[in-house]
């Protein structure tokens, strides 16, 4: 049998946990014959402490196989000891009258403490994703807060925008989500990533010459998925939780056991292709092999999606700019 890996989580007591969780103990992340031990943390809260250890009951009470252990923590460096994944998904959400300013040195210094604490006890090849908001910034702070972590070890969650994207083209070309590729989402994880379906076929089919319609793009497909989040607070009065914890899981399994020469999206730090300025966390084309990621090199940037592209990493750089003064 195959030795456990130790998947460490964050926010583990908050609504996408409440998914995530049971995903990756049932083995959708790692795979069906891998046991995990999840290494949960949580901030010192009482109450959150006390519904973090409601959530363990629950998990033992699924007696799921694979399910190695599990332990709670309050303190990074507890939590994070030997990390083989770490999934940040605690982030602080903005309150009242809470300026964006704000909310991104909140979280700057979330994760400049959990990127030095991965740094000082996790797996020397720790696997990284950030889900939390800003996530791209926040990765971006981590990632810079571990020197002696690999770079490129670090990842920001962009799977569920590229989800979206996915049914909603596999819908308007009436085909199964599994016949279409090559469908990817570039930048940050806001409003203005940019799905981009130019390059995607539907069994091998140009998906451009299916949906020959750029007013459809630019008025419908685009609008949809960048106010997707919004259109499920308004209906569901929470934000999208099992559809990110299910986004998480299809990030860190296509990361580790590989997309078989497909494409997906991942935030990663750019080597500077595509003119996006080396070490951005962006949202790329990635194919992924043995544990690696590659971007996706040399596609065509018409205007259209050069002005898309240059407009989200223009709020990248800007959230970088208001934080940088808390790195090093
Ligand atoms: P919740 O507020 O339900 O849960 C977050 C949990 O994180 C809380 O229990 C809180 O106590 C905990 N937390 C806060 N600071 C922490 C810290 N320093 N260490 C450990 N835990 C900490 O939010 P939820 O709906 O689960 O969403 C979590 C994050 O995911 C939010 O930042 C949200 O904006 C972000 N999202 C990111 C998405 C993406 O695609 N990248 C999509 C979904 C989601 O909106």
């Amino acid at each position: 049998a195959k030795a456990p890996m130790r998947v460490a989580i964050t926010g583990a007591a908050g609504q996408i946990g409440y998914s995530l969780l049971f995903r990756i103990a049932n083995g959708d992340m790692l795979g069906k014959d891998q046991p995990v031990i999840l290494q949960l943390l949580e901030i010192p809260d009482e109450k959150v402490q006390k519904a973090l250890s409601g959530v363990m009951m629950e998990l033992q009470d699924c007696a799921f196989p694979l399910l190695a252990g599990i332990s709670a923590h309050s303190d990074a460096t507890a939590a994070f000891k030997d990390a083989d994944v770490a999934l940040l998904v605690g982030s602080r959400p903005r309150g009242p009258g809470m300026e964006r300013k704000d909310l991104l040195e909140a979280n700057a210094r979330i994760f400049t403490v959990q990127g030095k604490a991965l740094d000082a006890v996790a797996s020397r090849n720790v696997k990284v994703l950030v889900v939390g908001n800003p996530a791209n910034t926040n990765a971006y702070i981590a990632m810079k807060s571990a020197p002696g972590l690999p770079s490129k070890n670090f990842t920001a969650m962009l799977r569920l925008d590229h989800n979206r994207a996915l049914s909603q083209v596999a819908a308007k070309v009436g085909k199964p989500v599994t016949a279409i590729e090559k469908l990817f989402v570039w930048g940050n994880h806001s409003s203005t990533m940019y799905p981009d379906y130019r390059f995607a076929t539907a069994d091998g089919q140009p998906i451009p010459e299916l949906i020959h319609d750029e007013a459809w793009n630019r008025d419908v497909f685009l609008p949809i998925v960048s106010k997707r989040g919004a259109a499920i607070i308004e209906a569901r009065g929470l934000s999208s939780a099992a559809s990110a914890a299910n986004a998480a899981v299809n990030h860190v399994r296509d990361w580790l056991l590989g997309t078989g020469g497909k494409w997906t999206t991942m935030g990663v730090p750019s080597d500077g292709a595509y003119g996006i300025p080396e070490g951005t966390i962006f949202g790329f084309p990635v194919t992924t092999e043995n544990g690696e990621y590659k971007i996706v090199q040399g596609l065509d940037i018409d205007t259209f999606s050069r002005e898309h592209i240059e407009q989200t990493l223009k709020e990248l750089l800007e959230e970088r700019e208001s934080i940088q003064h808390l790195l090093s």
